[in-house]
């Protein structure tokens, strides 16, 4: 336990964990941050972290053939303990490789039990993600030793999924080694414990680990209270008074066809995108479209699409992003060739040009009772749309609470229930096209990430049978929808 004190005193020294208030990926505000990466600069440190990370998974007797790590902070961790120890090598690519979907470097020996090192884990998802892809390499995962734990329910979901995480610490402990030693005030403790309990990843159901449970901490009336209202079904956030009426219409068709399932139709004629639309119609809440790659447009087109939308009681959105001032953007949306105000039921936007964009759809879409999503993230490889920039996006959002009611995002970044949140980059498998698109599951986006609908392009219409594929999809994406509100 001395080691860990020391340990713990030296990371918050070198400012490898801050106190404050700091925007995370997902567009959440925390009270406290982690930063592994700067531990590279102190060799002493780093060797330290490296050597409790063994001597960890030496007292738990772990047993294993290889090590593997993330190419990003464990990468260093896990060199240093595979040359002192001897151990072989894999490392795992947070994208494919140029040349094809290889996430997975070096020399795997199918049968073999590999270890897991991380530096941080949340909700689990990057490591049961590493896992997955080792177990479809032929590799057997059982463990994983990561240094920190930060108890927002990574460990239940990981043991649920059979992998056992130790860390050499947790937040618990980090808090009260801070405070004795007089580094923090009981306040902080205290709003960082807050927001861990608020903040909770995944809640075991009975029955769902293969592991004895260990008994769940208390949690606050207030936090409980709050955990409830972030959960609530689709239909509830339907009847909500604040919310929007493109977002109310929405959730209610999600409910009543039980499905969160928008199919991106990238067509390049008319007859195959309006094809689409009346086989898959039954199946989806959104159909979308990006009406300037079609080679016969034709006004007919948007008419017939419409007639179909109101057949299988589906929304169009024409994915135009928009992304010019005001005034460029309402001609751009009423007018042209396209015309794409009269046929389309949304629109989304990018945030760089700033208000004046919305303000500038809004003029012509609000009057037809249309509605906006902003574009918050991109699945894109190397996005720029991140931390900051995904925050001033959501504090947009609420400036237009008649308008915009959600967002394209990679994981859930609005606490509002009036918030829709639609994910891009989804197929059945993870991996990549090899243009920069960066594919996760429907249950990654739906239970782990939090967002409402996933949006599916080629998954669907590059497959062979595409009725078959869709409901493959649609179920995927309710189960996990449902999973999500029977366990949180
Ligand atoms: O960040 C984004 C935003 C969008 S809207 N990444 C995306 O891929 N999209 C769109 O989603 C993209 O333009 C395409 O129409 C669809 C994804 O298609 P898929 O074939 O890769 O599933």
């Amino acid at each position: 336990m001395e080691d860990i004190k020391t340990l713990i005193l030296e990371l918050h020294e070198v400012g490898a964990v801050k106190f404050g208030e700091f925007t995370l990926k997902s567009g959440l505000l925390s009270p406290i941050y982690f930063n592994l990466r700067v531990i590279i600069s102190h060799t002493v440190l780093l060797r330290e972290v490296s050597r409790l990370l063994y001597k960890h998974a030496e007292e738990a007797e772990v047993k294993f053939d290889c090590v593997c790590s993330d190419v990003d902070t464990a990468l260093p961790l896990a060199t240093i303990i595979c040359t002192n120890h001897d151990h072989p090598m894999l490392m795992r690519r947070k994208e494919a490789n140029d040349y094809g979907t290889k996430r997975i470097e070096g020399v795997i020996k199918a049968g073999d039990v590999c270890l897991i090192v991380d530096g941080v884990v949340t909700s689990g998802s990057s490591v049961l993600e590493t896992a997955r892809l080792l177990e479809k390499e032929g590799l057997k995962v059982k463990d994983a030793v990561v240094l920190l734990d930060r108890e927002q329910g990574g460990r239940d979901m990981l043991e649920a999924e059979g992998i056992t995480l130790h860390p050499v610490f947790n937040i618990s402990t980090l808090l009260d080694v801070l405070l004795d030693a007089g580094r923090i005030d009981p306040a902080t403790r205290t709003s960082v414990k807050t927001f861990i309990e608020g903040n909770q990843t995944f809640t075991k159901s009975p029955g769902s680990s293969r592991r004895a449970s260990k008994p769940k901490r208390s949690i606050s009336p207030e936090v409980k209270e709050k955990r409830v209202c972030k959960e609530l079904s689709y239909r509830e956030r339907a009847a909500l008074p604040g919310v929007s009426p493109m977002a109310s219409k929405l959730l209610s068709l999600m409910e009543e066809k039980k499905s969160n399932l928008c199919l991106s139709a990238d067509v390049i004629e008319s007859k195959e995108l309006l094809e689409l639309a009346d086989t898959l119609g039954p199946y989806i809440c959104v159909l979308k479209t990006h009406v300037d790659i079609l080679e016969d447009f034709s006004p007919e087109t948007g008419s017939r699409l419409l007639k179909l939308a109101q057949k299988h009681n589906f929304l169009i959105f024409e994915d135009r992003k928009f992304a010019d001032i005001g005034n460029t953007v309402k001609h751009q949306y009423e007018g042209g060739l396209y015309k794409i105000s009269s046929w389309s039921h949304m629109v989304n936007a990018h945030a760089v040009p700033g208000p004046g964009v919305v303000k500038g759809l809004q003029a012509v879409g609000q009057p037809l009772g249309h509605g906006c999503v902003l574009i918050a993230e991109m699945s894109s490889q190397g996005s720029l749309a991140t931390t900051e920039y995904t925050q001033s996006v959501v504090e947009m959002a609420d400036d237009f609470p008649d308008f915009v009611f959600g967002f394209i995002c990679i994981s859930k970044v609005s606490c509002k229930p009036e918030h829709i949140h639609m994910t891009p980059g989804v197929q059945l498998q993870c991996g990549g096209d090899g243009l920069g698109q960066q594919y996760i599951t429907p249950d990654d986006v739906i239970f782990s990430r939090r967002s409402d609908i996933i949006i599916v392009g080629r998954g669907i219409i590059k497959s062979e049978d595409r009725k078959k594929t869709a409901e493959e999809y649609r179920r995927a994406g309710w189960e996990a929808y449902r999973k999500r509100i029977s366990t949180h």
